[in-house]
């Protein structure tokens, strides 16, 4: 039997006791786009982009997650050769100077082939490794993939996401990519998943996948969950600005995180970072049985 893989000494987990719940790492987004919905623009630069990258690092990110295409709610395609133009540049000069592992965040086969030549070691595909070719590159590759679920495409998927039931729905698509990138060559011990939210999902779409998160992660393989400052964070505390939706995204996480999710996709590493220690302290603190339930009177009962 061969020792633990990537993704096994990333969460800190001995081969064959993946536990259910407990490490939850922190990946740190690194948009290398002019047009992403949070931080579009901000780093577009490869000088931009390697120095908040080391940010994040510093501020605790266990990986990173590195994109040259937005995929936000309306986004347009960018070519091959833009997306290899803004991405490798960044991967390279990370990938010699950082300990963390790096993720490529594409869906593009010649994309995912060229990041992993330059260092990255991981593979973030919203679209599920569908892409014509995108199977077949990923198991050659050998690296660990994130398989996410998506309804239609990021130009579109906001217009009128349906499901009859989204939680059964994302769940079937999941269990049915697990088992094609399997029989493609891919160990299930490379294998991530994601239910995708707000991708191709509403506000109470995205609530009951997190309502059933354990459902997910009970699937035999990690779970990664992205909130990150996402609409529905907005709808939920009123926050136009995705810059202000900080606080919100820590609560999702954290809620994400207690119902099993092991990796967490954030812009806002301190903060889940700080969260997460608070919450992993706690849980080593027995609770005490409560006997009954105190009632509770306000002054002006
Ligand atoms: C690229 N990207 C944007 N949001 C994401 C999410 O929620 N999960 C994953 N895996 N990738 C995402």
């Amino acid at each position: 039997m061969s020792g633990p893989g990537f993704i096994d000494q990333l969460l800190g987990v001995v081969f064959g006791q993946r536990p259910k719940a407990g490490p939850t790492r922190v990946m740190g987004i690194v948009n290398v786009t002019p047009d992403s919905f949070s931080d579009g623009g901000k780093y577009d630069s490869a000088d931009a982009a390697y120095a908040h990258a080391m940010r994040l690092v510093a501020e605790g990110a266990d990986l990173l997650d590195i994109g040259g295409e937005s995929t936000r709610p309306g986004a347009v395609e960018v070519d091959v050769e833009e997306e290899l133009r803004r991405v490798l540049p960044v991967i390279e000069r990370l990938a010699t100077r950082v300990a963390v592992p790096i993720s490529i965040d594409t869906s593009k086969p010649e994309v995912m082939r060229a990041a992993v030549d330059a260092g990255a070691g991981m593979i973030n595909d919203v679209r599920g490794l569908r892409r014509e070719g995108a199977l077949d590159t990923a198991a050659m590759l050998g690296v660990p993939v994130v398989l996410m679920h998506m309804q239609g495409e990021p130009c579109s998927m906001q217009e009128a996401p349906a499901y009859d039931d989204v939680v059964a729905e994302v769940h079937r698509f999941l269990v049915e990519r697990i088992f094609v990138a399997e029989m493609a060559g891919i160990a299930k011990r490379n294998i991530v998943v994601d239910p995708g939210f707000g991708f191709g999902k509403n506000t109470q779409h995205n609530l009951q996948l997190l309502a059933q998160l354990q459902r997910f992660a009970e699937l035999g393989v990690p779970l990664l969950a992205g909130l990150s400052r996402k609409k529905t964070i907005g709808e939920l505390t009123g926050r136009a600005e995705p810059r202000e939706r900080v606080f919100g995204s820590v609560a999702a996480h954290l809620v994400a995180a207690q119902r099993g999710a092991l990796l967490l996709r954030v812009h806002d590493v301190a903060a889940t970072v700080d969260a997460l220690k608070v919450w992993n302290a706690l849980a080593a603190v027995p609770m005490p049985r409560v006997q009954a339930k105190p009632e509770i009177r306000w002054p002006d009962d």
